[in-house]
């Protein structure tokens, strides 16, 4: 048998071979990139791999990426203090080849040796990241941010108009990423069909994700909003002009980040947040103001979750007569029957077929 000589020929290569490695560079295995896999491990790969260090005579300190500027210049709190630094040449190489080596929110260990020029050596290895995915058939990744609790799904009644489906988008995204989210439903004084808010909140509401109507206009569930921030460290993603901004600054007035009118003809915003920035709260944690995003698209990979993790199917999913049911026809499918039922409405059906579709 031919591949059974093949197995004898390469076993004995083998054997001969593992004595004599020494001072041997094993390739760099950047060219895992290339291979598709799920994203949280990747981050965490990576981070891995960039982290071994080969200079010396280096004083390192723990810090945290705040913001990023151009040319690999990295604002980075390190003790309570901003200071400036720019990535190690040797992370730079990584950084070339992929964009997900650094990002907002990265503990980092900064060379403060030269203190004109202090360095990031290493990223330590991620404890939770918020990742999207480019459009292009390569879906690029692009880290939202780093070493997170939560994701405030900011959405607006109305300037820009409240959209369900995109509710259902990012609570998948967050489920697969496994972070906490909290929906907001902001601009609420703009509210005139109190049935109207019940129809659209109350499946969540009932599939027990925390939903908080808010205004900064007139201040309603700002204090509770506050309440779910302390001490966490919170990313406020949505449209542009949600009013994203409005939220941080009504919370931390001393803060004062610039905000724009919502266009009157086409109800979008202005894209007035052009950076991530990370900043402590003044009650503990920190919050990471976002430029507001058209869609937020998922990643191809990620489809056979959705049947799992889509609002409220993470219930119904194990009572499927088949382990690895779409509910698009099967049979014995609990997603359906709960539709029929009128446990799940139809909305969010169609909703999860489209996602599921588009993907
Ligand atoms: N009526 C009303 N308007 C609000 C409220 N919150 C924000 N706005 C207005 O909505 C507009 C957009 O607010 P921003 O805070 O800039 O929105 P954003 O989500 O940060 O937008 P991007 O930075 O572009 O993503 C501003 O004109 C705000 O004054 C609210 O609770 N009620
Ligand atoms: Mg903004
Ligand atoms: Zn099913």
């Amino acid at each position: 048998m031919p591949w059974r000589e093949m197995k004898q020929k390469d076993k004995k290569k083998t054997k001969r071979w593992t004595g004599k490695i020494k001072n041997v560079h094993l390739p760099d295995i950047e060219i895992l990139d290339e291979i598709k896999e799920k994203a949280e491990f990747k981050a965490s790969r990576i981070s891995t791999k960039a982290n071994q260090s080969y200079k010396e005579g280096l004083k390192l300190v723990q810090g945290r990426i705040m913001e990023i500027k151009s040319n690999y210049r990295y604002i980075v709190e390190i003790n309570g203090e901003l200071v400036t630094a720019k990535m190690s040449g040797r992370l730079k190489q990584f950084l070339y080849q992929s964009h997900t080596i650094a990002a907002v929110g990265d503990f980092v260990a900064v060379d403060v040796a030269n203190n004109s020029d202090k360095r990031i050596e290493k990223i330590l290895p991620r404890r939770s990241a918020l990742i999207r995915y480019g459009k292009g058939s390569f879906q690029k990744e692009i880290i939202l941010a780093a070493n997170i609790d939560q994701v405030i799904i900011t959405s607006s009644w109305r300037k820009p108009r409240f959209k369900a489906g995109l509710i259902d988008r990012y609570l998948c995204i967050v489920a697969i990423q496994n972070l906490k989210p909290i929906i907001v439903i902001n601009k609420i004084d703009l509210l005139e069909d109190e049935q109207e808010l019940k129809e659209q909140t109350a499946y969540y509401e009932a599939m027990g994700y925390p939903l908080i109507c808010t205004s900064v206009v007139n201040g309603t569930g700002m204090q509770e909003l506050k309440e779910l921030l302390k001490n966490k460290d919170s990313v406020f993603t949505g449209h542009s002009g949600t009013g994203k901004t409005s939220l941080i600054n009504y919370l931390e007035p001393s803060l004062n980040l610039p905000t724009a009118e919502v266009s009157d003809r086409n109800e979008k915003g202005k894209h007035t947040t052009s950076q991530s920035i990370l900043i402590p709260w003044s009650f503990g944690g920190h919050l990471l103001d976002t430029p507001g995003i058209k869609t937020i698209t998922l990643h191809r990979e990620d489809k056979e979750h959705i049947p799992k993790v889509f609002p409220g199917f993470e219930r119904l999913y194990s009572k499927c007569k088949f382990s690895d049911c779409r509910h698009i026809n099967e049979d014995g499918c609990a997603v359906l029957e709960a539709m029929e039922e009128g446990i799940i409405p139809y909305e969010r059906y169609d909703s999860y077929q489209y996602l599921y579709a588009s993907l």
